[in-house]
């Protein structure tokens, strides 16, 4: 996050100001009413809370804090608010949506206004811990937090901001002396752009496996909104490398290409002057990107076409669209050498250059991986279409590539592949070296194998790139592995109490954040709703 935000002004003059003219210019407006016209409509219920409950310290639950039961809703509704304060009410699952309370007389008319303070939490945590002093890298107003001033009684109160959580705490900060009052009523108009049910699974699925896809699709409908975002409570837009994710499984599940066809449309109409999809779109107030490319994100919106192809058979929308692809494929091109290495160095100081959470990570066989897996799909959808004349490069391009990275960066001894000057191995590196076919199958077993027991191995720091790993040992023939380590990462989630899957988790640190602030992470976030797409898409591993 320090370097995208370091990044941003370098990134812009480099990405954007040597540009003359708008290549997109005679296609923007037309995109854009495209994906005006096809925003989901969301599906609203009303959910109301189960129960009131504590919240307890206790060392072995997850950050810390377990929560109880303690009285029925009903005797919440019925009884004097005054005596409530501090409340916690429980909706039983994660929802995203707008709150609305309902205030009533309890005894005479009140002659002075009320103030509450309303607390949303996805997790316990966040209705235990204070949230100030705050010390995290992101505005601290996405912790959800609001105070309400009520002047009159009765009344019903919907709150402006547009909520994610499964609890709600609820101080009372001023009242008169002389009345009293009822909080008799707190709703919720959750919505989401999800309208199917996805499909049951075996009979012979494993049980921690069921409950792991439970959750996900959760996370997955929750994430579902206009676009896909990346998490309702925060960022709450559109991010590709999100979508990507969801789309895959959204694919496997809930089918709604509508809104995978709304978001390719809407990257595309807002995509930077120089033809760099944007790294992510906001829709409100109107449709804009944030000045923030990222390389490897970009690369990758020419992946989730191929596979939105793949899935819809829509080839009007691919062949729309296809004028992105080859913009994308453009990027790398400038960074790659005469031997087929990319500039490493100078692709990361003029790019946000992503791939995961971890500090420390060196990100040069990612780099070299992402890009030879996007050209070698980029080339599968011109195949698609038809065009492989317009990329008749990229074939030769491919295999200079992967030869040289292959020369350069496998450890022929150690059977590992290596990243950078000081030769770290990665997840992250064996992940994209398999991905991108630089590793033969073999090879890349041997690699992804040698990782348990390789001191210093630089561990993945998000579900993200977990995902990459898994697909890559599918990929070369690690089922068992594949499976053990979505029942172990994800597995341990559910365990721990989630009800959707967290933005980051290390199974060692349950205070990991990016931000420097946990309670700011986003504990239901789309690219954490991966395993959904494994444990449907090869059930002959995952379902039994
Ligand atoms: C964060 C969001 C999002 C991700 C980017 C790179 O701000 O969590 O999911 O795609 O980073």
């Amino acid at each position: 996050m320090k370097k995208s935000i370091q990044c941003l002004a370098a990134c812009l003059l480099i990405s954007l100001g040597t540009q003359a003219q708008d290549v997109y210019k005679n296609d923007r407006e037309r995109w854009l009413e495209i994906a005006k016209a096809t925003t989901p409509v969301l599906t609203e219920t009303v959910k109301r809370p189960l129960k009131t409950v504590n919240v307890e310290k206790d060392e072995k639950s997850f950050q810390g804090w377990k929560i109880t039961p303690k009285y029925s809703i009903d005797s919440l509704f019925n009884r004097s608010f005054k005596k409530n304060s501090g409340v916690i009410v429980d909706f039983g699952e994660h929802l995203t949506g707008f709150v609305s309370f309902k205030i009533e007389d309890n005894g005479r008319a009140a002659d002075a206004p009320l103030r509450i303070k309303f607390t949303f939490g996805e997790v316990p945590a966040e209705v235990a811990v204070p949230f100030d002093p705050y010390q995290g890298g992101l505005s601290r107003a996405w912790l959800q937090d609001e105070i309400i001033t009520i002047s009159e009684v009765p009344t019903v109160i919907t709150i402006p901001r547009r909520l994610a959580f499964r609890y709600v705490k609820m101080e009372l900060l001023g009242s008169s002396r002389y009345s009293d009052f009822k909080l008799s009523d707190i709703f919720v108009k959750a919505t989401t752009s999800v309208n199917t049910q996805a499909a049951p699974l075996a009979a012979s699925t494993p049980e921690l496996i069921r409950k792991i896809d439970q959750v996900g699709l959760t996370t997955l409908k929750e994430c579902m909104q206009t676009v896909y975002e990346d998490g309702p409570k925060r960022d709450r837009r559109l991010w590709i490398g999100d979508l990507y994710l969801e789309s895959l499984a959204n694919t496997v599940s809930f089918k709604n290409y509508a809104l995978t066809k709304h978001c390719l449309y809407m990257l595309a109409a807002l995509s930077y002057e120089n033809g760099v999809a944007p790294s992510n779109v906001f829709e409100r107030p109107a449709p804009h990107p944030q000045i923030n490319p990222l390389f490897d994100y970009a690369l990758i919106y020419t992946v989730a076409l191929k596979e939105y192809l793949e899935a819809t058979g829509d080839k009007e929308t691919a062949n729309d669209l296809w004028k992105t692809v080859k913009q994308q494929i453009e990027i790398p091109k400038k960074y790659i050498g005469a031997d087929g290495m990319m500039d490493y160095k100078k692709a990361e100081k003029e790019w946000w250059v992503f791939f995961d959470w971890r500090d420390g990570l060196d990100k040069q066989a990612a780099l070299q991986g992402v890009v030879i897996w996007a050209y070698k799909n980029t080339y599968e959808l011109a195949k698609m279409l038809g065009k492989e004349a317009e990329v008749k490069e990229l074939p030769a391009l491919i295999e200079k590539m992967t030869q040289a990275t292959h020369k350069n960066l496998y450890d022929t001894k150690a059977g590992v592949f290596v990243s950078g000057e000081a030769k770290q191995i990665s997840y992250c590196s064996q992940a994209w070296m398999v991905l991108s076919g630089v590793a033969t199958k073999q090879e890349g077993a041997k690699a992804l194998k040698a990782l348990a027991t390789t001191p210093e191995v630089v561990r993945p720091g998000a579900p993200y790139l977990y995902h990459y790993v898994i697909e890559a040992m599918i990929r070369v023939g690690m089922e068992q592995e594949a499976k053990d380590l979505i029942t172990n990462y994800w597995g341990d989630m559910v365990n721990k109490g989630a009800d959707t899957f967290w933005e980051v988790y290390d199974p060692k640190d349950d205070f990991l954040s990016p931000y420097n602030a946990y309670l700011v992470n986003s504990y239901c976030h789309a690219w954490s709703c991966t395993p959904v797409y494994f444990i449907r898409k090869y059930p002959a591993i995952f379902q039994k």
